[in-house]
């Protein structure tokens, strides 16, 4: 379990003062002079050096990524910063949690970021129905601008200013081209890749888009050194993580842990353990709604990272796990999963628009058995038709839950088909009169 003294989000609850006072008092804004004072270089190679990985599901290494923008932008083109905070995915509030109770976080950590990437100004997209965090946060750069720790003429030595925007609550706009797109005023729809924002981002220039925790955990790890956040987890798997525990657990939660912990303990230590006991486990969803499910047989040795999940055929996303007991209808759940994807799907290309419709309408059917066993292998035929051939990775995270579904439940997919057969041949013989 995390030693409290290696948290770095320190009023998560929300129990001290979330304004500039108690961000001092917990050490935020402490030494940021010296971090800038080092530079770009020293910092990007800090942070390649500290292991961290992108918090916002797909698990980039941030140092590298922060190291794709352009040293002198020499053609003229400035270069933005664009903090991802439209959190949307089913399962997942630990951004939440940092806008609402620790913001200087992510302010000090947008500053140090911009540093690191020449970028002078930056973005936060916050999610639209976010409206308590964005005060939050828009009030907490209100107390850095009067401190002069940002804005044009700061103590730190670095122009840096900083805007908050907010979305109308598209999930899509979460995803990093399709935000860019909306910040632009346009209608929110991914673009290919590449080129990527680094070369071609926000209004045509090079920009990185960083997830909220990425972004707020920098600055903790420039003044304790990369080496204290590598040494904590596993390699590749590394530094501390904001898990969300929901569903049928005793006691669900935000929770700072250390990478690599392993889910019994996760859930013991933190959500109270499972409603009924662990033999009432049915499966989990490890990191937000996208993410395949996990039958409770492979979540007893499981460890939760990026390798832990992938050795079971799931993925370590946001590390918001979706706990469910016995109780839990699982393939209305994942019809419900399904119906999600269709909604937020943008329409532009094909794959996804027509196959998250079509793979919730079957999935619908087979809730309650109104379906034929070979259909159970059309769709997931289609689910591989749409993985992978889509412009962004909505198709791919419409298609892993049911092909989590049908690998892990497909004899309780059998007997809902089964029974409803079984029903409809009495019925048709007259018994159910
Ligand atoms: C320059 C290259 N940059 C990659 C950058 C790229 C992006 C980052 C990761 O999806 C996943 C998705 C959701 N040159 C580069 C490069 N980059 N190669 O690296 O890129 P990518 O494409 O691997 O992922 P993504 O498009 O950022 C994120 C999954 O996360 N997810 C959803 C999370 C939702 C939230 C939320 O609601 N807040 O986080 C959960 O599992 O399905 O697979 O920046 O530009 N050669
Ligand atoms: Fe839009 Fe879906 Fe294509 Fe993504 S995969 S661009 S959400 S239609």
């Amino acid at each position: 379990m995390l030693d409290d003294k290696d948290r770095i989000f320190r009023n998560l609850y929300g129990l001290d003062d979330w304004g500039l006072k108690g961000a001092r008092r917990r050490g935020q804004w402490e030494g940021t002079k010296a971090i800038i004072d080092k530079g770009r270089d020293w910092i990007i190679s800090e942070m390649k050096a500290s292991g961290l990985r992108g918090r916002g599901g797909a698990g980039f290494p941030t140092g590298l990524k922060w190291s794709f923008m352009p040293k002198d932008n020499a053609d003229g083109r400035p270069s933005y910063l664009v903090v991802n905070a439209d959190e949307s995915e089913p399962g997942t509030c630990k951004d939440r949690e940092i806008m609402r109770h620790d913001p200087h976080t992510l302010v000090e950590g947008c500053l140090v970021a911009g540093c690191a990437m020449g970028a002078h100004v930056g973005y936060i997209y916050v999610r639209g129905e976010f409206i308590r965090e964005r005060e939050h946060l828009q009030a907490a750069i209100d107390q850095a601008y009067e401190a002069k720790l940002i804005g044009k003429d700061n103590v730190h030595g670095f122009p840096f200013d900083l805007y908050v925007a907010h979305g109308a609550g598209a999930y899509i706009c979460g995803e990093e081209t399709a935000l860019l797109e909306s910040l632009e005023g346009k209608k929110g729809q991914p673009r290919l890749k590449p080129p990527f924002p680094a070369n071609v981002g926000l209004y045509g220039c090079p920009t990185t888009v960083n997830n909220v925790e990425s972004i707020a955990v920098a600055p903790d790890i420039l003044r304790r050194g990369a080496s204290w956040f590598a040494g904590i987890g596993r390699a590749n798997n590394v530094g501390t993580k904001l898990y969300g525990i929901s569903g049928h657990v005793n006691t669900p939660c935000v929770v700072e842990e250390a990478m690599s912990i392993p889910f019994r303990e996760l859930i013991e230590k933190h959500g109270g353990g499972i409603r009924g006991g662990w033999d009432n486990l049915l499966a989990i969803i490890p990191g937000g709604a996208s993410c395949p499910l996990i039958p409770a047989a492979d979540c007893q040795e499981l460890i939760m990272d990026f390798d832990g999940t992938r050795a079971v055929k799931s993925s370590f996303g946001t590390a918001g796990v979706i706990v469910m007991d016995k109780s839990t209808d699982i393939v209305a759940a994942i019809a419900r999963i399904s119906y999600f994807f269709k909604h937020e799907s943008c329409g532009q290309c094909t794959p996804c628009r027509e196959g998250t419709g079509w793979m919730w309408r079957v999935l619908d059917r087979m809730v309650h058995g109104r379906a034929h066993k070979r259909e159970i292998d059309m769709l997931l035929e289609v689910t591989k038709q749409v993985e992978g051939h889509t412009i962004c990775a909505l198709g791919d995270a419409a298609a892993w839950p049911i092909q989590g579904l049908i690998r892990a439940f497909r004899p309780e997919i059998e007997r809902r088909i089964d029974d409803f057969s079984r029903k409809a041949t009495l019925d048709d013989q007259g018994v159910l009169d």
